[in-house]
């Protein structure tokens, strides 16, 4: 199926809304709270989705390669139970190597459907993928998938696999990720399958070093969002003045990453100022982890029955075939 000829241009679709038009907006209302808060979402500027590539490959990291394993490993089984014929719709698509582990085991995939928030990012990787498997209809759309995204899947709902790796359902509040699931179950239709990967609890020292990494990456990746602040929305953030923290919260089951400010500080965004006490932290990310009941359950609820479970033998990530009750 492999094919290295040179990239095959594709046609990124755009949803209509203008993807970054809220930042500003976001940033000044998250750090008017009285508990300050940024979204995750703005991690990733070009250096920051750099970052997080080079996060996937460090050792204290092991989301990526348990998941990028467990799917090498079962990528028949899964091919099996979806049968012929697919359209594969990859909500945000990562680096390829995950898909292409698919498509390689898949029979006859038809389409193939990346829906991605970096143009550059979608574009490039789209047509890489379209040049290695000629016989498959690529047409990348640029949207966030969040908010929705225009799709019309040929083939009937039963012929659509979704696929959602890297546990980013994680970053959702497990409210918010239910109803996602439920808005996705009823947009693809009774029958449609959704392949999502899903980090599990497990002990607090092996959780914590993977947001902790001991080469700082991490700590750049979440110090990058303040310089993008300063960088777009001409912030006045002295770098630093704040440092990166992670812990996991026992009792919500996720790991939370903030940046805390060393001393009293005041800081301007688009000249609006915000006072930071020393100590006082601006919230940056959650990293919900489920077991994998907990997740059968959620996604339950959402209007999705489990197909199939896989876990590496360590217990360290899981992936979940789940089918639409519409
Ligand atoms: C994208 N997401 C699933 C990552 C996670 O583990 O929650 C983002 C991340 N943040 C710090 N390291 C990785």
């Amino acid at each position: 199926m492999r094919n290295a000829t040179a990239p095959r241009p594709v046609t990124v679709a755009q949803s209509p809304a203008k993807l970054d038009a809220g930042f500003l907006e976001d940033v000044l209302d998250g750090l008017g709270l009285a508990e300050k808060t940024l979204p995750a979402k703005y991690f990733y500027d070009e250096r920051g989705s750099k970052l997080f590539d080079e996060i996937c490959e460090l050792d204290e990291y092991y989301p990526t390669r348990t998941e990028t394993a467990l799917l090498a490993d079962h990528a028949g089984d899964i091919a099996a139970q979806v049968g012929p014929g697919i359209t594969l719709l990859e909500l945000g698509s990562g680096s390829s190597t995950k898909v292409r582990l698919l498509l390689d085991r898949l029979d006859h995939p038809k389409a193939y459907i990346p829906v991605d928030i970096s143009r550059e990012h979608l574009q490039v990787s789209a047509a890489r993928l379209a040049a290695d498997y000629p016989g498959l209809k690529v047409t990348p759309i640029f949207a966030d998938y969040v908010q929705g995204f225009p799709v019309s899947v040929e083939g009937g709902a039963d012929r659509t696999l979704a696929f959602f790796p890297g546990s980013t359902i994680g970053n959702f509040h497990p409210v918010e990720a239910q109803s996602f699931l439920a808005r996705l179950a009823r947009r693809l239709g009774a029958g449609s399958r959704l392949l999502i990967g899903v980090d599990l609890k497990k002990p607090k020292e092996r959780l914590e070093a993977a947001y902790n990494d001991a080469a700082g990456v991490t700590a750049a990746f979440n110090l990058n969002l303040l310089e993008r602040i300063n960088r777009e929305l001409d912030g006045t953030f002295d770098l630093d003045g704040f440092t990166h923290l992670a812990f996991y919260n026992d009792d919500v089951g996720r790991i939370e990453m903030h940046l805390k400010s060393v001393r009293d500080q005041k800081v301007l965004v688009a000249g609006v100022p915000f006072r930071f006490e020393e100590g006082e932290t601006i919230h940056t990310e959650d990293s919900y982890k489920y077991s994998a009941d907990e997740f059968r359950k959620l996604a339950h609820v959402a209007g999705w029955s489990a197909d199939a479970t896989w876990t590496d033998d360590a217990r360290l990530f899981s992936i979940h075939l789940l089918n639409s009750r519409g």
